[in-house]
């Protein structure tokens, strides 16, 4: 398929911006379509999120097998897992292993930090974007491989520029080896990233202070090696679990349970709870009975559960209670998997604080300052070698305010979704001809703004109302969409298409009306986009596609079928 083009040529056929996952495979099918293509990505290698996130205990939570792409027969032939749940390294070298293979590194650029997009007049319909540089770069198609977590958020907190020691988010952690040895440690979070990184820290600390706010319900992950014998078993069943995959509601590998729990006796609710517990993986959150993520009362009854293992496995009781959730019940809140993290509050030299009764004052050049609620009692002060901030993500619509998108009404994305993102197929949208965006393991972005220690980076995962769940799954869908799509308009000499307005009303509409029922609703995270760090990220919204990726699969497979004609075409 020869270059795009009317008159007025664009540089590029398809711009796409980050080089993680779906910036990869988008990079990958656009050279296939014989498209002129350049990715753009901030960092100075691929791979976003697993080169990026490097904070101790980081891994898959996924089985790693059904994390891959599926779109390479080749690399399914010759890539070898070595755990059932990967680590962050060993995901690295994977995503390096296809860009080798591939040759994808000629057509990225790295370093190079994109800051505004716009789409120029009609007459020319292509994109224009600027690098923070001032470099400008034009393109027919504009693909953003980005997505809704990013932009790592430090507590709103006063002082935390006042720190003197060592300081990293763990989303912008160093590639330098980091040493606990003998040091006094503070982390600040106990979402799934601490969850995570604080018991591979306590192994080697001289102390760990973990400041929480809300536990989390965090389950065992059971992660184990692989052996050569295993692997050659998981890829002789690679073409039965692709299909199952694309057959279950989240594309995950675990089966959902259509069993009532109110048809089960107590009895065999807890060996269910028991069995579920002991098996690796999110079997618990996803294999569980069909109501318990919609009915409270059922829900109460699995968090009984999961809190009775948590008391059963710290020690000291009152920690053991601090540890369980009491704002949220069990699988409302994504569900941090864990390896010995009840386990490490055991340990002499790690300190729970809770931060409800004594939430931080300030930051100080030597730690921290807590203050307490209770009247006549006294904050207290710590002071640290080191201090991470596991504080999480300005998430969902953060990637694509941090890029001034400016469309064909003149006004920037960042302004028309101050109440939540509406899409068209959580793809495409109004006003902002030839941009796709797909969904979206992780590219990074360059920026120094948070003044921590290491070298600092952005980075961001899954967009708008699209599926989430099993995220390589989506992106491989997302991407084959948008490549079909760009070969038609190719194919039919059309150099424009922009979802009506209708289009998109009836999309977010929908997006909202499937979401509807569901407890995770009533609980703020970065799944309904709050962020108490974040002015204006105090609301929940609707950002998330939660139907079954059956059927939104279905949905877009239509319009595409219907030879796109939901969208205006030139
Ligand atoms: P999360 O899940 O957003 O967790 C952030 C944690 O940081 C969470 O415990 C927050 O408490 C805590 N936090 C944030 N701000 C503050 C302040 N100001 N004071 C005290 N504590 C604070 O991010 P993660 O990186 O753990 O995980 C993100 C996703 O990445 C994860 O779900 C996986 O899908 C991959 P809060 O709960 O807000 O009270």
């Amino acid at each position: 398929m020869g270059s795009i083009g009317n008159s007025q040529q664009p540089e590029h056929d398809v711009l796409v911006i980050g080089a993680g996952l779906s910036g990869c495979y988008s990079l990958y099918r656009m050279r296939e379509l014989g498209l002129k293509s350049k990715c753009i990505e901030a960092g100075t290698a691929v791979g976003g999120t697993w080169y990026w996130n490097r904070y101790p205990g980081a891994r898959f939570d996924s089985e790693s097998y059904s994390y891959g792409f599926s779109w390479s027969p080749e690399v399914l032939a010759e890539w070898n897992w070595t755990e059932h749940f990967a680590p962050q390294y060993e995901t690295e070298k994977y995503l390096n292993f296809i860009c080798d293979k591939f040759n994808l590194r000629e057509d990225i650029q790295f370093n190079t930090r994109i800051q505004s997009a716009k789409f120029l007049d009609d007459e020319r319909r292509m994109w224009e974007v600027t690098d923070t540089s001032g470099n400008v770069y034009t393109s027919r198609f504009l693909i953003t491989a980005m997505g809704v977590l990013s932009n790592p958020t430090l507590p709103n907190v006063p002082g935390v520029s006042h720190y003197k020691g060592e300081a990293f988010h763990t989303a912008r952690w160093p590639k330098d080896h980091v040493s606990f040895e003998g040091k006094r440690v503070g982390i600040i979070g106990t979402g799934a990233t601490a969850i995570q990184a604080i018991p591979e820290i306590a192994k080697n600390v001289g102390h760990l202070t973990v400041f929480q706010r809300t536990p989390n319900w965090a389950i065992p992950l059971h992660n184990a090696k692989i052996s050569p014998e295993e692997m050659a078993d998981i890829r002789a069943g690679y073409p039965e679990m692709f299909e199952k995959l694309q057959k279950t509601r989240m594309c995950f590998i675990h089966d959902s349970n259509p069993d009532s729990i109110w048809e089960a006796s107590p009895e065999q609710r807890e060996e269910l709870w028991e069995h579920l517990y002991a098996q690796p993986g999110f079997g618990m959150w996803l294999s569980n009975y069909k109501e318990i993520l919609v009915d409270h009362k059922a829900n109460d009854l699995v968090s009984e559960f999961v809190a009775k293992k948590i008391r059963q496995r710290v020690k000291d009781p009152e920690t053991a209670e601090l540890l369980i959730p009491k704002n949220h019940g069990f699988g409302t809140r994504r569900v941090p998997m864990e390896t010995s993290y009840y386990e490490a509050y055991n340990r002499p030299n790690v300190r729970l604080v809770d931060l409800h009764s004594t939430p931080i004052e300030r930051i100080t050049e030597k730690g921290l300052r807590t203050k307490s609620v209770k009247e006549g009692v006294e904050g207290e002060e710590y002071d640290f070698d080191m201090l991470i901030y596991a504080t999480g993500f300005d998430a969902v619509t953060g990637a694509f305010d941090a890029i001034d998108f400016i469309g064909t009404d003149g006004k920037k994305l960042k302004e028309k979704w101050e109440e939540g993102p509406k899409t068209y197929l959580g793809m495409t949208l109004k006003a902002m001809p030839n941009m796709f965006m797909v969904s979206h393991l992780p590219s990074t972005t360059a920026d120094n703004s948070l003044g921590l220690t290491a070298n600092i980076w952005l980075y961001q995962i899954m967009g708008p109302h699209q599926a989430y769940g099993n995220i390589p799954r989506s992106i491989e869908f997302a991407v084959d969409w948008v490549s079909n799509c760009i070969e038609h308009l190719h194919k039919n000499g059309l150099t424009r298409i922009e979802a009506r307005e209708e289009g998109v009303k009836q999309w977010t509409e929908h997006v909202h009306q499937i979401s509807e029922g569901f407890l995770s609703n009533e609980i703020d995270s970065w799944m309904t986009g709050v962020n108490k760090n974040v002015a204006g990220r105090q609301k929940r919204i609707v950002a998330r596609y939660n139907g079954s990726a059956v059927e939104f699969r279905q949905r877009c497979r239509d319009v595409a079928a219907r030879g796109y004609d939901s969208f205006d075409l030139a």
